[in-house]
C-alpha cells in the first residue's frame, strides 16, 4: 500500500507556482516543509510533480546511488543553455561527463590545490589591502566583495585570467552576463515555452549574454593554445589531459562548458559561505573570539603558509557549521533509477519526477542535531563530533559521483581567507541589530549585510603592506 504524499493544493495547470516566491524560492520550500511538519511533501508545476524531502532518514535512502541518481531539472536544466553537458549540468551518464570527470579529478586533487595556494593568497591580499586602505568608516558590502574575491580566485587559479575586480567599481561584464543568465534561468522555468514571445527583450538579452560568455571563454582557450604556459592549472589539465580509460581528450566546446561551469559553481557558493560565516561570527562573539585566538596562536604574525591550514580545527568547524545552517547550494535533485520505487517504506516515487533534497531542513533535523539544531554551535563540528555524525546528515557538497569536485578548492580558499581576515582585522556589524535576510537565486547568500574592518594592533595600511610583502618572515 502506498501512502499519498501530502502537499499544498494547487491550481489547474499552474499547480503550486504561486506558492513559491520567485525572490526567495528556498524560503518558500522551507515554509511549506514547516507547514506539513513531516519529512516529505509534494508540489506540482505545469502538471509536473516534484517531491521535497527534509529529514536525514529519507536523505539516507536517496543518497544510495544504486537506487537514485542526479537529475538536471528546473533552473539547472535551463543553465544547460550556457554550459551544455559540462560537469554540473550533464545528465547522469552523459559521455562528456565521464571524460571530463576522469580528466579533472586529478586536477582538483590535494596536491594541485596546494599548488594554487599562492594565487589564492594573491587575491586575498587584494581584498585585505582594499579594506585596510578604506579604513574602519567604510561600509563593506560583504557579499559583493567576497564575490569579487571568489570570482577572481577561480579565474586566476583555473585559467590564469585576472578579472581585477578589486580595481574596478563595476563588476566585470563577464560577471554581469553570468548573473543575468543564472537569474533568467530561474525566471524561464516560471513561464511555459509558448509565452517566450511575450518576453522578447529578456530572451534577446539571455541569448546575447550566453554568446558573449562563450566567445570570451573561447578566446581564453585559443590564447592559451597559441601561447602555451608551464602552469599546471585546470585549463592546462583540460587541454592536455587524457581520459585514462580510452585516451580521449576534451573537445574545445567541452572545455568552454567546464570553464564557465567552474566560475558559476564556485564563485557564488564560496562567496555565500564566507558571507554567512562572518554574519555568524559577528552574532556569536564567543565563537568569534575562539576563531581569532586560534589564528593568533597558530599563525601569529607570520605570513600564512599552506601548512598552517591543517592546524586550524576550530575554523574548520566554523566553516562546517556555517554550511550546515546555510548550505549555499541549498538543494539538489535526484530521481529513482528504476521506473518506480518506494521511500520511507510507504511513499511511491517515479522516475522522471525529481526528488529535491532540501538541505537547510535536512541539516536542521532535530533527530540528529537535537533541539538546538537552529543554533550556530561550531563545537558540534569539531572533528571528534563531526566524525560521529550519522551518514548523510551533512551534505552541503552533494552526493556520490555527482558530488562537488571543487570541494578541496573551495575549502582551502575559505580557510585561507578567514584566517587572514581574522589575523589582520577586527570586524563589527554596520547595524548591530541586523537580522539575517536571505537572497536566493540558484544559491543563497545574506542580503543587505554590511560590516566594518579595523586593522588590528593599531597598524597603518602601509605597515600591513610591508608585513604582507615580507613573505613568510615573522615581523615581531
Ligand atoms: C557540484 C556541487 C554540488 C552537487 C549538485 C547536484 O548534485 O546537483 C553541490 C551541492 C556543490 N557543488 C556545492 C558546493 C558548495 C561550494 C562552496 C562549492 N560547491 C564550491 C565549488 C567550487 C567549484 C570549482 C565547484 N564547486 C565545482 C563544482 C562542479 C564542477 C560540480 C559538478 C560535479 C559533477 O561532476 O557533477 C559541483 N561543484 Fe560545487
Amino acid at each position: 500500500m502506498s501512502t499519498p504524499i501530502p502537499g499544498p493544493a494547487g491550481w489547474p495547470f499552474l499547480g503550486n507556482l504561486n506558492d513559491i516566491d520567485p525572490e526567495v524560492p528556498i524560503k518558500s520550500l522551507m515554509d511549506i516543509a514547516d507547514k506539513y511538519a513531516g519529512s516529505i511533501y509534494s508540489l506540482s508545476m505545469f502538471g509536473k510533480r516534484r517531491v521535497v524531502i527534509s529529514s536525514v532518514e529519507l536523505m539516507n535512502e536517496i543518497c544510495d546511488e544504486k537506487r537514485f541518481g542526479k537529475v538536471v531539472t528546473a533552473a539547472l536544466g535551463e543553465v544547460r543553455n550556457l554550459t551544455g553537458d559540462g560537469l554540473f549540468t550533464a545528465h547522469n551518464g552523459e559521455p562528456n561527463w565521464e571524460t571530463a570527470h576522469r580528466v579533472l579529478v586529478p586536477a582538483f586533487g590535494p596536491l594541485n590545490i596546494r599548488g594554487m595556494f599562492d594565487d589564492m593568497k594573491d587575491i586575498a591580499t587584494q581584498l585585505i589591502m582594499k579594506w585596510a586602505r578604506h579604513g574602519n568608516d567604510y561600509k563593506i558590502h560583504v557579499t559583493d566583495d567576497f564575490t569579487r574575491l571568489t570570482l577572481d580566485t577561480l579565474a586566476l587559479c583555473s585559467m590564469d585570467y585576472r578579472f581585477n575586480s578589486f580595481y574596478a567599481e563595476q563588476m566585470h561584464p563577464f560577471v554581469d552576463a553570468m548573473v543575468n543568465v543564472l537569474s533568467e534561468s530561474g525566471s524561464r522555468i516560471r513561464r511555459p515555452g509558448f509565452l517566450a514571445a511575450l518576453y522578447r527583450k529578456q530572451e534577446y538579452q539571455y541569448w546575447k549574454d550566453i554568446k558573449y560568455l562563450r566567445e570570451l571563454s573561447d578566446e581564453l582557450v585559443q590564447n592559451r593554445k597559441n601561447h602555451p604556459e608551464s602552469r599546471k592549472d585546470l585549463l592546462h589539465a583540460m587541454l592536455h589531459g587524457k581520459d585514462p580509460r580510452d585516451g580521449s581528450s576534451l573537445s574545445d566546446d567541452s572545455i568552454i562548458d567546464n570553464m564557465i561551469t567552474f566560475l558559476i559553481a564556485g564563485h557564488e557558493t564560496t562567496s555565500g559561505l564566507l558571507s554567512f560565516l562572518f554574519y555568524y561570527l559577528l552574532k556569536n562573539p564567543s565563537a568569534y573570539k575562539k576563531a581569532q585566538e586560534e589564528v593568533d596562536r597558530v599563525v601569529g604574525d607570520a605570513s600564512i603558509k599552506v601548512e598552517h591550514l591543517s592546524k586550524l580545527p576550530y575554523i574548520n568547524a566554523v566553516l562546517r557549521e556555517t554550511l550546515r545552517l546555510q548550505p549555499t547550494a541549498p538543494a539538489f535533485s535526484i530521481q529513482p533509477n528504476n521506473d518506480i520505487d518506494t521511500i520511507g517504506g510507504e511513499y511511491t516515487v517515479f522516475k522522471g519526477e525529481p526528488i529535491v533534497a532540501l538541505l537547510p531542513k535536512i541539516h536542521r533535523d532535530p533527530a540528529v542535531y537535537g533541539e538546538d539544531a537552529n543554533e550556530f554551535k561550531p563545537e558540534r563540528m569539531l572533528d571528534e563530533n563531526f566524525n560521529k555524525l550519522p551518514p548523510n546528515a551533512w551534505k552541503p557538497f552533494g552526493n556520490g559521483s555527482r558530488a562537488c569536485i571543487g570541494r578541496p578548492f573551495a575549502w582551502q580558499e575559505a580557510q585561507l581567507v578567514v584566517a587572514m581576515l581574522l589575523q589582520y582585522f577586527d570586524f563589527t556589524l554596520d547595524d548591530a541589530k541586523y537580522d539575517l535576510q536571505i537572497k536566493s537565486t540558484l544559491t543563497i547568500k545574506p542580503n543587505h549585510l554590511y560590516m566594518h574592518a579595523q586593522l588590528r594592533h593599531g597598524r597603518t595600511p602601509t605597515q600591513l603592506e610591508q608585513i604582507l610583502s615580507s613573505n613568510g618572515a615573522s615581523v615581531q
